[in-house]
């Protein structure tokens, strides 16, 4: 089996949890309330946005988890420039980077002195380079902080699970933390499959992520070489995982959490008065990958616009991935999409419509704490220690004005003081809400679903548990922009198209041409049984116009019949297989089909019934589905725990059959079922 936890789970101990006792300062008349951050993670909230960089030998063999058995020749980028990955950095406004020196295949992207399987035996610069010096030094030079990402899991290492590896990552961390200058965040990724290569056992490992690589001796190293740098792990270090890969805090997400066991879901919403400062990082990435892969593209920048309000405008940062291609360069249409999403940033803050505004309040605390500090990027308006049950503070505007975004912020350093707020605008007939959110904390950007027009906008603290004090007030127009369609087939190769914003009329083409007014516009489902491709665009009634979307589709499983288990009609909503034993399924394609590979939907999976997507599988194709040879393929669902995208296995040659076989042996770690949604083929 596969060990439990995909982050390490670090538990108790006060040592460098932030929480009240680090760094919290009350300012003369207002004391804190609860926990407050450690000056290093309110440094880290500054942030916002910052990137990560997944660059190894996985980028040159197109796999996302390396066995760790990879020859360190392989590692060989044609045109590696630092420069240039910062540079795509700058150009989506990120303000720090963390690169993978070491993923879970345990090939160094620095010459360690403690393993040959690093850069030094590979061809780069003749085994002379180091890509964790050029790119700190390249931060540095340009002005952004850097970060490391040292996997604990490591499927190279022959002594990995034993005392002499935990030896060894501890001195591979001392040497990162003390040879490439400040660093602003080391992360603690808790994956582990289990099964690698470790100096050619080529065997499963378990160990327990929770004692295992000694948290309390990491942490020591990192805060004596390191003090001023956040750890990130999934839970009690100093930042938390968000419990999800796809860009999204919970709302409400809060920046506190108790001691109780780290789950996705807490790791998502956090607890409202935890006494653990443990903020969220959404991590992301720009691909559907974290490494680089020749046929996938980058999220266009009203997509990562998104992301942006989902994450950061939950109080979150956002740790946004590139994936430098084979040439060792962020790719020129993922560096296109990161300038397009900040010029989109650059454009919903040009304009503060507060303007010239007044502020009034239920009451202020005293004359530092004014009202009109509400509309301060530094100070802070301050309600009377006793007015919390029904606080609110009102800007009145100059003139009428249109926005749809409200910006609002606390003093961290005195805690997460409200619970509950509404936004009310002033209409001629009186005062309406038009939002309600749980937590503000470092900060909130409302989002409104259109945007409104008044000159009075009032803050209700409908619960706050301690007075509130509220700085960065702010009303934003957001850029008219849209994302494209969602494209989704069904089972009977029907295709739906969705737009995220329900005022858009929708265009599209299935004749590989781009949709424009004049294309057909979409009113009901699309039939692409036999499959194809499809575009298209949504277009909001002033004219703005999404960028394309398209997708491609196989075969559709329209005709298709379930041999095995017979159980369950191909139309069924979920694939689900039998306790503690691999799950068999033999699909009956109805024709023969030269098959060049298969996919798998993992969806999403019932904990509560043991059910975990396949952790890996075996493929047979046959002709009668009775003599079935040989394996066609075999291997691993890698990362497939933490990321339910789509999963494509492509067979080495192609294989002509009518049936095909899917052996899944086992779930992913601490579940006991094999459950996914759908299965495709690859035919084109
Ligand atoms: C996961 C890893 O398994 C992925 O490969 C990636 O590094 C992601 C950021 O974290 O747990």
């Amino acid at each position: 089996m596969f060990h439990l936890s995909r982050r390490q789970v670090v538990l108790g101990g006060a040592a460098g949890l932030g929480g009240l006792a680090e760094g919290a300062f009350a300012a003369a008349g207002v004391q804190p309330y609860g926990a407050v951050p450690s000056a290093r993670q309110a440094a880290w909230h500054r942030l916002e946005t910052y990137g990560f960089v997944h660059f190894t030998i996985n980028t040159f063999t197109d796999r996302e988890w390396g066995y760790g058995d990879e020859s360190a020749s392989l590692f060989n980028p044609s045109d590696f420039s630092a420069n240039q990955i910062v540079e795509a950095a700058q150009a989506g406004g990120l303000k720090a980077l963390i690169l993978t020196a070491k993923h879970h295949d345990g090939f160094c992207l620095w010459p360690s002195a403690y393993t040959e399987h690093s850069i030094k035996n590979s061809p780069y610069k003749a085994g002379k380079g180091d890509i964790v010096r050029e790119l700190a030094e390249a931060c540095a030079r340009k002005g952004l902080r850097f970060g490391t990402y040292l996997s604990p899991w490591d499927r190279n290492h022959a002594e990995y699970g034993r005392d002499a590896y935990v030896r060894y990552y501890h001195n591979q961390l001392e040497e990162l933390t003390t040879q490439y200058g400040p660093l602003f965040e080391v992360w603690f990724d808790g994956a582990n499959g289990g099964d690698g290569y470790y100096g050619g056992a080529r065997e499963r490992r378990r160990i327990d992520g929770a004692t295992y690589y000694q948290w309390d001796r990491v942490r020591e190293i990192v805060r004596r070489n390191q003090p001023q740098a956040v750890m990130f792990a999934d839970a009690h270090m100093d930042i938390r995982w968000v419990g999800n890969e796809e860009g999204h805090a919970g709302d409400p997400c809060w920046p506190t959490v108790d001691a109780t066991p780290f789950t996705k879901a807490k790791g998502n919403s956090g607890t409202r008065n935890g006494d653990i400062w443990n903020p969220a990082e959404t991590d992301v990435s720009i691909r559907r990958g974290w490494f680089w892969h020749a046929d996938e593209a980058p999220r266009s920048a009203a997509n990562l616009l998104r992301l942006y309000f989902e994450s950061v405008g939950r109080g979150s940062n956002l740790l946004l991935n590139m994936a430098p291609d084979r040439r060792g360069r962020v790719p020129d249409e993922d560096v296109r999409e990161l300038k397009a999403w900040k010029a989109l940033r650059d454009q919903l803050y040009a304009v503060n419509l507060v303007k010239g505004a007044t502020v009034t309040a239920s009451s202020h605390l005293s004359s530092q704490y004014k009202a009109a500090n509400l509309l301060s990027d530094t100070a802070y308006w301050a309600a009377k220690v006793k007015d919390r049950i029904s606080a609110w503070v009102e800007v009145k505007l100059p003139t009428a004005q249109t926005f749809d975004v409200i910006r609002l912020a606390e003093d961290i350093n005195l805690g997460v003081r409200v619970d509950t707020f509404a936004i009310d605008i002033f209409k001629a007939d009186g005062w309406q809400q038009v939002a309600q959110h749980q937590c503000i904390a470092y900060k909130r950007l409302v989002l409104l679903p259109t945007p409104v027009t008044t000159d009075r906008v009032r803050v209700r603290f409908v619960k706050a548990d301690a007075s509130p004090v509220i700085g960065q007030f702010g009303l934003f127009l957001k850029p008219a922009v849209i994302e494209a369609p969602e494209i989704r087939r069904d089972r009977s190769g029907m295709v739906t198209l969705l737009a995220a914003n329900p005022k858009a009329a929708i265009y599209f083409t299935t004749d590989g041409s781009i949709p424009a007014a004049s294309s057909p516009l979409y009113t009901h489902a699309v039939s692409l049984v036999d499959g194809g491709v499809i575009k298209a665009v949504a277009r909001l009634p002033e004219g703005t116009v999404s960028e394309v979307s398209s997708a491609s589709f196989d075969v559709s499983s329209a005709s298709w019949r379930l041999v095995k288990p017979e159980a369950i009609p191909f139309s069924g909503a979920k694939f689900s297989g039998p306790s503690g034993v691999p799950y068999e399924v033999i699909i009956d394609l109805s024709h023969p089909y030269d098959l060049l590979g298969i996919t798998l939907s993992p969806g999403e999976t019932n904990p509560l019934l043991s059910e975990g997507p396949p952790a890996g599988y075996q493929i047979w194709i046959s002709a009668d589905g009775k003599d079935w040879g040989a394996p066609v393929a075999e291997g691993e669902f890698s990362n497939i725990a933490n990321n339910r995208a789509l999963q494509t296995v492509r067979f080495k040659a192609p294989a002509k059959g009518r049936f095909v076989r899917l052996v899944l042996p086992h779930p992913v770690a601490g579940s006991q079922k094999v459950a996914f949604k759908d299965f495709g083929i690859v035919t084109r």
